[in-house]
């Protein structure tokens, strides 16, 4: 911890920076934290035999905090929040936009550099913007370290373009610090949002100098790794665009994912890191829409604005209803993805006060009659279709349906089940009311006697028996044989049992480091025992080629080269019972990726177990 800065020495320091500085009545405490030492980043292995594949995001450890907690702050708050969404030309045409700006009213350079050298956000509050968040229930904040401007919010060795050096800001502070501190103090999450794309820095936009450009953004990530420890990493920018001209590739996205998860392996990453794909970081990240399901393959957040801009807009007071924000939270959970709510502070650092206010409706919302448990830990419903009438959340041996359209007296609201399972018990948070809960025909009528218990969504809790599931088998994983060609030809150049089909080769890896990473090809064999009896949804991901046999059935045929494709078939399995199955791959030239995952009514979406793969 650097000492706190005292008012005199805030003069000094304002004097040598040249900028007046007015004492602030308690100095601001300088929570940059001590940086660590500099962590030597672990290898990054490359070549054959590497598979980038960490874990399974769906189940790992690592991932966890993200797939309970559901419900994070977003914060764009940058050099372009100083004009508040307004630029005004010298010619007197006054031009709008928030954190694209620069770009979009083609600010000149020096101009955009002369106002950020005015940008102050002395009233930036990390405890208040932190309590915002918790207030609202939110569990993790994202805030943008470097946007597409390429202005850094963090007192950066790489560059003086940045809030520390090229502003009117306190030279003592960090807000990124103080953001870090308030967020551990108060046990939420910190992640960064990081924009490859970037149009201050000169190497960026030209392919021969790029890789100045990349090395500089390495060492920056590195800085905020090292310094302020963030659970998650939020990248953008990494589309094919001009002005200034995007080179970035999935090859440059698999070599940063690479070398991140070497700093940290911990790491939450979304799939911005590359190219936006399902092969890509940890997860999906829809924008401003909610997918009408689980998302195939990869975990999902949708990030969205509380009006109708990401960065502060000072005209922008379209704010979305806190009635609106909590049934899109009920929508993202309910089909196992997470909502990422944007807020943009002011040129003063202040969080807007409709923000605020819309922020703790939700909260108030969450934190009554224990409505909070169709959202923290809970998922996709599974068992149940969604409704017209809201939607279904699980959460263990409970479904939450959280009902937007209450019935009329005496009416009822209908579930269609997409499985066998026993309704034990049923209650209105928030009620005393009587609910009775009658199987019929495709499911089952919830017939509630009283009235809803608010005009956002009542509550529907309904304790289930989800029907027998065996016990976790036995098994090791399939028999794997690898041939060094692409066509399966041969006797295998290796065999050996594969614990579970969760491979990205990528561009540089393959199966062993005697097979070229590009032609070769890769049969599994064995059998696959569910733990319940159901229909289940096989998932591949896949890049070249891939195709499945169930009981020795086609059930997936995707035999022809393709990029990173999901193909799926349904399979009526039986709990306990050992189908077999066979999985042929190849891959030509390029990227290599081959997962297998399973997903049923009463089975979430995940990479097929080793315990439930048998060699034969
Ligand atoms: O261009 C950015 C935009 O400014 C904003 O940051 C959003 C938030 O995800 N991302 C990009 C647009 O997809």
């Amino acid at each position: 911890m650097r000492h706190r800065a005292t008012g005199i020495a805030l003069l000094l320091a304002a004097a040598l920076a040249g900028t007046a500085a007015v004492p602030t009545a308690t100095a601001v405490p300088n929570d940059t934290p001590a940086p660590k030492p500099a962590q030597a980043p672990a290898p990054v292995k490359t070549g054959p035999g590497t598979d980038h594949a960490a874990d399974d995001p769906f189940t790992a450890d690592r991932t966890n905090w993200f797939r309970q907690d559901r419900f994070g702050m977003f914060i764009h708050f940058g050099a372009y929040s100083n004009l508040e969404g307004e630029y005004k030309r010298p010619d007197g045409s006054v031009c709008r936009d928030a954190e694209w700006i620069k770009r979009q009213c083609d600010i000149p350079m020096d101009a955009y550099e002369k106002q950020a050298q005015g940008f102050n956000p002395a009233d930036f509050d990390a405890k208040a913007v932190v309590k915002a968040a918790k207030d609202a229930g939110m569990k993790y904040i994202v805030i943008t370290s470097k946007h597409h401007e390429g202005y850094a919010m963090w007192p950066t060795k790489v560059n003086d373009w940045n809030l520390r050096d090229h502003s009117s800001f306190d030279k003592n502070r960090d807000i990124l610090a103080e953001l870090k501190k308030a967020s551990d103090d108060a046990g939420i999450k910190l992640g960064f949002y990081y924009s490859i794309w970037d149009w201050h820095d000169k190497d960026f936009a030209d392919p021969a100098t790029f890789p100045k450009y990349e090395k500089r953004m390495y060492a920056q990530l590195k800085e905020l790794v090292d310094n302020y420890d963030p659970a998650l990493l939020w990248f953008d920018g990494e589309w094919d665009t001009d002005n200034p001209h995007n080179p970035w590739t999935s090859k440059d996205g698999e070599k940063l994912e690479a070398y991140l998860r070497g700093l940290n392996p911990d790491l939450v990453i979304n799939n911005r890191v590359g190219k936006r794909r399902v092969v890509d970081g940890d997860y999906g990240t829809p924008e401003q829409e909610i997918p009408g399901a689980p998302v195939d393959g990869q975990l999902w957040e949708s990030c969205m604005t509380l009006n109708g801009h990401w960065g502060y807009a000072r005209y922008d007071e379209d704010w979305k209803s806190a009635q609106t924000l909590t049934r899109n939270l009920l929508s993202t959970t309910s089909r196992s993805g997470n909502y990422l709510l944007n807020v943009g502070p002011d040129a003063r650092g202040r969080v807007p006060q409709p923000s605020v206010d819309r922020l703790k409706q939700m909260g108030d919302w969450l934190r009554t009659a224990g409505q909070g448990n169709a959202v923290f830990g809970a998922r996709y419903g599974g068992l149940v279709e969604e409704p017209a009438w809201g939607s279904v959340s699980r959460k263990g041996d409970k479904l939450y349906a959280a009902v937007t359209q209450w019935p009329a007296a005496g009416g009822s609201l209908h579930l269609k089940a997409r499985t066998e399972f026993k309704v034990t018990s049923a209650r209105v948070l928030g009620s005393g009311q009587k609910v009775t809960v009658t199987k019929a025909g495709d499911g089952y009528d919830i017939k509630p006697s009283g009235a809803a218990t608010n005009a956002t969504a009542t509550v529907v809790e309904l304790s289930v028996d989800p029907g027998p599931t065996a016990r976790p088998g036995r098994g090791k994983g399939l028999k794997q044989e690898v041939f060094d060609n692409a066509k399966l030809e041969g006797a295998p150049k290796l065999t050996r049992t594969d614990p579970t089909l969760n491979h990205a080769w990528k561009f540089d890896g393959s199966p062993a480091a005697s097979v070229p990473a590009d032609n070769f090809s890769v049969r599994w064999s064995g059998s696959i025992e569910p733990r319940r009896s159901e229909t289940y949804t096989l998932t591949t991901v896949s890049d070249d080629m891939a195709r499945v046999w169930i009981d020795g059935k086609l059930v997936i045929d995707s035999w022809t080269p393709h990029e990173p494709k999901i193909d799926k078939a349904q399979v009526a399995l039986t709990a306990g019972k050992r189908h077999t199955i066979k999985v042929e791959y190849a891959e030509q030239t390029g990227e290599a990726h081959l997962k297998l995952l399973w997903s049923s009514p009463g089975q979430e979406q995940q990479i097929v177990p080793r315990s439930q793969l048998y060699a034969r």
